[in-house]
């Protein structure tokens, strides 16, 4: 599988120690037994041109998602299909639900989505579904039976624990950290910090203590406002480590204009250029991510080879994807784009989104 991450950009040093965990997840996931498709996968089928494919992300006023569905927007040109954007403005539960309905009305071909929420999406998935529409996950899974694949941007296993290897670097081996995250039911968070704690209670973390897990609910101001009552809350707190774009840019411009700049460390995943200022004026001195658009882009070209019935679904069978190259089915119906990168003062101005 290809394993490609910004294109040429990275060294295989800036890659991060835990990219060696990449492969299939085990999908930690709410759900029950994938729905099975009884048609077989015709790997030499012509792809399709004119698939309407439609993206939903978790919501539209995030930089993140932005950059995520402009690499979607991108394949389907090439691919001579039909992009189409909508989505919330706020990434609650029940909040794509009528975006779905909608979709379907439509007559979409695709449909992909970054839930809001494993289970509250279902039943308006599977509709779609029923109609023939193929409904590719991307960024945060929805339930395993309600989806044909998901698109993870790295293992959830590598991402967590690349949280915890941050966390005890950067409070220097020992002391308070506290998560702050995105809404309580994301389901990419919540898998990350899942395998984050499961770290924590490892013989090697056991001078870590991790104080609370804060909720900004991908809303930058929520999230500054939750990252003071944390460093209000717990005095001796020494890393707040954010797993969200939104998260981790209001945690570092908190703490960048407060007296804890140089005293307590923001870390988590951010976009290189949400994150540059924070990184040149001190507050931040390590983060990671991926490349956002490298995941709308694969989840075009997988919903595309679904439609035209290259794949189904089953793990092992496999898809070309542009420019990213071949990528081989996981375990339940799982993708996954590559390694994450970290990024410091010695290479963020080498990105650029
Ligand atoms: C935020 C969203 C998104 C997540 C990134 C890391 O933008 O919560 O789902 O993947 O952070």
């Amino acid at each position: 599988m290809s394993r490609r991450f910004l294109t040429g950009a990275v060294s295989a040093g800036l890659v991060l120690v835990l990219a060696a965990c990449s492969g299939t997840t085990k999908n930690d996931n709410a759900g029950s037994g994938a729905q099975q498709s009884t048609a077989a996968a015709n790997p030499n089928a012509a792809a399709k041109e004119g698939v309407k494919m439609a993206f939903l992300p978790k919501q539209l006023n995030n930089p993140y998602s932005d950059i995520e569905v402009s690499g979607g927007k991108e394949a389907l040109g090439e691919l001579k299909g039909e992009y189409k954007l909508v989505g919330p403005n706020d990434a609650s539960a029940s909040s794509q639900v009528s975006y779905i309905n909608t979709l379907i009305q439509q007559q979409q071909d695709v449909i992909g989505i970054a839930a809001n929420d494993p289970n509250a999406v279902c039943p308006s998935l599977n509709q779609a579904r029923s109609a023939g529409i193929k409904v590719v996950a991307f960024d945060s899974d929805a339930a395993k039976d309600c989806r044909d694949v998901f698109i993870n941007q790295a293992t959830t296993q590598g991402i967590g624990e690349a949280l915890a290897k941050q966390a005890k670097d950067l409070s220097g081996g020992s002391g308070e950290v506290a998560v702050l995250s995105a809404t309580p039911n994301a389901t990419n968070q919540n898998a990350w910090i899942d395998v984050f704690k499961k770290e924590l209670a490892k013989p090697e973390y056991a001078s870590l203590k991790l104080d609370k897990v804060a909720y900004g609910n991908d809303d930058d101001q929520k999230s500054f406002q939750e990252a003071q009552g944390l460093l209000q809350s717990f005095p001796n707190l020494k890393v707040i480590v954010a797993p969200t774009t939104v998260g981790i840019a209001a945690a570092a411009r908190y703490v960048s204009s407060s007296s804890y700049k140089g005293k307590v460390a923001v870390t988590g995943l951010g976009t290189p250029n949400q994150m540059r200022a924070f990184v040149k004026d001190g507050t931040v001195k390590q983060f990671a991510l991926w490349n956002p658009a490298d995941i709308g882009y694969l989840a075009a070209y997988a919903g595309v080879a679904l439609k035209s019935g290259q794949i189904t679904g089953k793990q092992g069978e496999k898809f070309k994807a542009g420019k990213l190259g071949d990528y081989t089915i996981g375990e339940n119906g799982e993708i996954v784009l590559g390694p994450p990168t970290t990024f410091d003062a010695n290479n963020i101005d080498k990105f650029n989104f």
